[in-house]
C-alpha cells in the first residue's frame, strides 16, 4: 500500500464537482487571532482555489473556540451551509483550562457534525506553545486552516458519491 500523505496543505488540489453551489460556513475563534486569522485565511484561500464561489463563504467570529460548537450549530441551523469548518487555537496555560476546552471542543464538534450529517470539521489547534501553534499555521508544519477546507471539500465529493 503506497504510504498516505499525512499534511493536506501538500495537497494537490482537486476537481471538486459541484462548486459553483456549495456554500460553506467558517467560524472564527477570536481567541489566539493572530494564529486564527492565518488559519482562516488558509481556509479561504483553499477553499477559493478549489472554485467555491467568494459569496458562498459564510464567515462568523466567535468569542473562544469552547463557543465553536454553538457557532456551528446556529450556522447549520439558520443558513444553507453544505458544510462548516470551526477554526481554533488553545495555548496549554498555568491551569485546566486547556484539557477542559480542547475536550469539549472535539466533543461538540464532532456531535453537531452527526446531530446534522454533514461535515464539520475540526480546524483547532491544541498546542503546548505559540511556537508549535506558529508552527501549524502557515509554518514548518504547514497550514491546518488548509487542511480544514480540504477535509470538507473532500467529505462533500464523499457524500455526494454516496447520494
Ligand atoms: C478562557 C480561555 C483560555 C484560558 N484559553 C483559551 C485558549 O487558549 N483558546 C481559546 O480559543 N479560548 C480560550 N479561552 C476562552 C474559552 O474558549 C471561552 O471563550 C470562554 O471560556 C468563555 O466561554
Amino acid at each position: 500500500m503506497t504510504e498516505k500523505k499525512k499534511n493536506l496543505s501538500e495537497f494537490t488540489p482537486f476537481e471538486f464537482s459541484s462548486a459553483n453551489k456549495t456554500r460553506i460556513g467558517i467560524v472564527v475563534s477570536e481567541w489566539n487571532d493572530r494564529i486564527t486569522d492565518s488559519l482562516f485565511k488558509g481556509a479561504e484561500e483553499s477553499l477559493l482555489e478549489h472554485g467555491i464561489l467568494k459569496e458562498n463563504i459564510l464567515v462568523k467570529h466567535v468569542p473562544g473556540s469552547f463557543e465553536l460548537p454553538l457557532g456551528a450549530q446556529w450556522m447549520l441551523d439558520k443558513t444553507p451551509v453544505d458544510a462548516v469548518i470551526c477554526i481554533g487555537c488553545v495555548i496549554q496555560g498555568e491551569t485546566r483550562h486547556f484539557d477542559f476546552i480542547s475536550q469539549a471542543v472535539a466533543d461538540g464538534i464532532m456531535n453537531v457534525g452527526l446531530k446534522f450529517s454533514k461535515p464539520v470539521i475540526f480546524s483547532v489547534l491544541t498546542c503546548n506553545t505559540m511556537e508549535q501553534a506558529e508552527d501549524r499555521a502557515g509554518g514548518k508544519h504547514g497550514n491546518k486552516g488548509v487542511e480544514g477546507a480540504v477535509s470538507a471539500l473532500k467529505m462533500l465529493e464523499l457524500l455526494h458519491g454516496i447520494e
